[in-house]
């Protein structure tokens, strides 16, 4: 079991978390929804928007044949987006396993696909050098004993009534735990476990708030980490820990909690659906994407960046382009992204500081002034250049408290990034 280290003392975690020292530094993964919704394709909540009935809902199951499925291209398709880490849907709420479960018959070997999806994901992504994570839905909404007991509207009727009846947590709960018990003992060093999700002052129409007494939180967790001593958990479990999940919504600033820093990581979309969303024309572009990597990591977090691959098992071509964009940008500015947190400078407007070590990087998001004053850096700069060609880039001491440099470059570059070593390391 790892020990902390001061470095990592982080508001959030109890000591006996695992350390977090390489998903700090990796800062960017890839999120991947996968499950029978990728069939419908129309989001991966379906089931529960249209109350599409268990029954009605296992036509996707039976056509579930993802024949052109070869994980090793979307590990290959995530290295080369700069990504260090993946987070698979095992299981979403629809309840369907991707991998070979022994306690239920709802799993991929029961589909046409035949084989343990699961496994063969994990070996490629691997096999190219990213860290694994587990996302496990606690929500279940085809499993017999997941209660049906909120303020449904049609509570009173008979059909409701029928199906809501005789449900018990207890045998849903020895499930769910023993589900995690099988993700964490066959499939090797799991990094990573991201828990979806807890909701106890909310009533969900279908179900009353739930947390850390239905799922029996504390137990779990004990339980995930002897099998797993060293692997990271998100915030989800209801127990007040783990890493800090803001869903499709960057922070303002750093998450602190106590003056002490939290791990956080947000979750974002490509075009506002976790699942295969055919339809969809909603599509972040690639300069959007870079720019909230960028403003996560300016802010001490992390970026999970999701993907829904489709009923075939491939990344569709609007998604890959996407990832290859993000790509191209990685490869020339990963140095402003990779170990790098936030400074304690105080960016100038429409910009964004990232710091590694003395190299302070300034991001401009846009320039549309002759000059960027740089506040507080007034004789503690080396040397300055842009990132992606290591050119020169003159600026001038102005005032006691600033630096100013031109922005009326010959060649705006589309994206400009400026490596500034500074005299004192300034890390926080
Ligand atoms: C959940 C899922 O319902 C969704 O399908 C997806 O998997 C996403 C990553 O996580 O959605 C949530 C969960 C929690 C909140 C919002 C959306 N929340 O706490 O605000």
């Amino acid at each position: 079991m790892s020990v902390r280290t001061e470095e990592t003392n982080y508001a959030n975690i109890p000591n006996y978390y695992g350390d977090p020292t390489w998903l700090i530094h990796d800062r960017f993964g890839l999120f991947i929804h996968w499950g029978l919704y990728a069939a419908a394709a129309r989001h991966e909540w379906v089931m529960n928007r249209e109350k599409i009935h268990p029954d009605t809902y296992r036509k996707y199951f039976k056509h579930f044949e993802p024949d052109l499925y070869q994980p090793q291209k979307w590990a290959k398709a995530a290295k080369e987006a700069g990504m260090k880490y993946f987070v698979i849907t095992t299981k979403h709420h629809e309840g369907f396993a991707l991998w070979d479960s022994q306690l239920t018959d709802y799993k991929a070997t029961n589909t046409p696909a035949n084989k343990d999806l699961l496994k063969e994901m994990v070996e490629a992504f691997r096999e190219e050098g990213l860290k694994v994570g587990f996302y496990h839905s606690l929500i279940d909404w085809h499993h017999p004993d997941f209660p049906i007991d909120g303020l449904h509207p049609q509570r009173e009727d008979e059909a409701f009534k029928a199906k809501a009846s005789g449900r018990e947590i207890q045998k849903y709960r020895e499930y769910l735990h023993g589900q995690v018990r099988e993700l964490l003992t066959n499939y090797g060093k799991i990094d990573y476990l991201w828990f979806d999700f807890s909701y106890p002052h909310q009533d969900w129409g279908w179900s009353k708030g739930k947390g850390a007494e239905d799922w029996h939180s504390e137990e779990l967790e004990k339980m995930i980490f002897e099998l797993q001593p060293d692997i990271i958990l998100n915030d989800r479990l209801d127990l007040g820990r783990g890493v800090v999940t803001p869903e499709q919504y960057q922070p303002n600033a750093p998450i602190e909690i106590n003056d002490l820093p939290v791990l956080w990581e947000a979750c974002q979309t490509l075009n506002g659906s976790w699942g295969y969303d055919r339809d969809n024309l909603d599509w972040k572009s690639v300069d959007m994407l870079v720019k909230m990597l960028i403003d996560t990591v300016s802010k001490n977090g992390n970026l999970l960046l999701n993907v829904g691959p489709n009923g075939r098992g491939e990344f569709d071509e609007r998604s890959l382009e996407t990832l290859q964009g993000i790509g191209q940008w990685m490869r020339l500015h990963s140095r402003s992204i990779y170990g790098a947190a936030a400074s304690n400078f105080q960016a100038p407007v429409d910009c964004r500081y990232t710091q590694r070590g003395n190299r302070l990087y300034l991001h401009l998001f846009s320039w549309p002034f002759k000059h960027v004053h740089l506040k507080g850096l007034s004789g503690k700069i080396e040397y300055a250049q842009f990132l992606h060609d290591a050119s020169e880039i003159h600026y001038k001491e102005h005032d006691p408290n600033e630096v100013i440099t031109s922005t009326e470059w010959e060649i705006a570059p589309d994206s400009v990034t400026l490596e500034l070593p500074v005299q004192k390391p300034n890390v926080t």
